[in-house]
């Protein structure tokens, strides 16, 4: 490593997009005159309101992190016994089911697109099955025609963790409206960030009654308690700074949209790398930028992964290790590797390279430069 490289600042894998501060210190100040500072205040109803045009979907629930967000969906729709789900994903996936005390069952992943395998799904079901939870994994969308073919067949809920899918589009129009529910992910690393935050997005006014409540404590009224409920409320802190955000977000997807197709061109260009998404235009959001280290590439992926952290350069092994193979899943027989191995294949091939508004063209030549003579000149 040489002393030049000492010498750059860092490149992170990702950066949080904020707005100007000047634009949110009027919106503070709005909150600390008002008093109101959460439990469904001001800026909470607008930010739901101006999602829910902004997606396009016909109802929002606002939650502090995409986490509660997916244990609360579990117990909106009562799921119980097994649910079929992805081992290729943040552990907050599983865990949601673990806290709701179901079974997850791991099934495989299309070694494509990351994604169940909906071929693979319906091997999995038992007459303990009583949902799907699958991911659009890195914002690609999930095989959703064939899910619901499976889930209408069975009768199962399908619940979308669509934590990396905030604006993804298909032809049909948002990704967010297949399923029963759809949870996204605010946090700070996310394509939109509100700090921490997330969503439940559902298509009738019941049910959204009911996440409301059941996000509330469970209550109806001052004196109405109608279910266990948990505390999973955002903030108007939070709710603030999301209705800003949707003002830039245009801004920052489009900024994404030019890294990503710049990583492309350079991609194409090295033998044995290949970007997972292939794609970086229309509908969808850039929140990821993930690629395959194959055996051709002069170093493995972990080797990759470390001489790119000597050049100062973060990237991430999302995800890598699988769900499966954390201690409070490994028992599960559908944990075994040798039932998942396309998703075994991709976590220990894929490396997510940065990628976020700010990064600037330098600095992603940095990174580029790395990729194409990863031992130096
Ligand atoms: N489902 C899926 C499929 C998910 O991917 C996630 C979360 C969830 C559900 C649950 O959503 P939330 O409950 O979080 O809303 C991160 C995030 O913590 C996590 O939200 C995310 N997925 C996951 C894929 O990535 P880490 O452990 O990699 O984050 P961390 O803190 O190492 O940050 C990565 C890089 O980002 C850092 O190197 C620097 C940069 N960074 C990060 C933060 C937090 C900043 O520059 N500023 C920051 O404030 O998990």
């Amino acid at each position: 490593m040489g002393s030049s490289e000492d010498s750059q600042p860092p490149i992170y894998v990702t950066r949080p997009q904020l707005p100007p501060l000047a634009e949110f210190l009027p919106m503070l100040e709005e909150v600390w005159n008002s008093r109101h500072l959460t439990n469904g205040g001001p800026f909470h109803v607008r930010f739901e309101q101006a999602l829910c045009e902004y997606l396009d979907v016909p109802h929002i629930c606002l939650f502090a992190n995409a986490t509660l967000a997916l244990v609360t969906a579990l117990q909106a729709l009562r799921i119980t016994g097994e649910v079929i789900t992805t081992p290729y994903s943040f552990v907050a996936t599983s865990h949601a089911l673990l806290w709701n005390g179901i079974k997850p069952v791991f099934v495989d992943v299309d070694g494509r697109t990351m994604n169940l395998d909906p071929e693979r799904i319906e091997a999995a079901i038992t007459p303990q099955t009583t949902a799907i939870m699958p991911v659009h994994c890195y914002g690609q969308p999930c095989d959703v025609a064939a899910i619901e073919r499976i889930a209408d067949t069975y009768n199962l809920r399908v619940i979308y963790d669509a934590a990396h899918a905030f604006g993804v589009r298909t032809p049909a129009g948002s990704i967010l409206n297949h399923g029963d529910l759809s949870v996204i992910s605010f946090h700070a690393t996310k394509v939109f960030n509100t700090f921490e935050g997330g969503a439940i997005v559902c298509k009738d006014l019941k049910t959204k009654q009911r996440i409301d409540h059941l996000k509330n404590f469970g209550f109806v009224d001052e004196v109405t308690v109608v279910a266990p409920g948990i505390n999973g409320k955002m903030s108007e802190f939070n709710a603030a700074l999301g209705l800003l955000q949707l003002q830039h977000v245009g801004s920052a997807l489009a900024a994404r949209q030019r890294i990503a197709q710049r990583y492309l061109a350079a991609i194409a260009e090295v033998e044995g790398l290949s970007p997972v998404l292939p794609e970086a235009g229309e509908g969808h959001n850039n929140g990821y930028f993930p690629i395959r280290v194959l055996p051709a590439y002069p170093l493995s992926r972990d080797a990759l992964y470390e001489r790119l952290g000597q050049a100062g350069i973060h990237t991430r092994r999302y995800f890598y290790p699988l769900i499966s193979s954390f201690p409070m899943y490994r028992g599960l027989p559908s944990a075994a590797p040798a039932l998942l191995p396309h998703a075994e294949l991709a976590a220990q091939q894929v490396l997510c390279l940065p990628i976020y508004p700010d990064l600037s063209e330098a600095d992603q030549l940095r990174v580029i430069e790395v990729l194409r003579q990863p031992a130096g000149e």
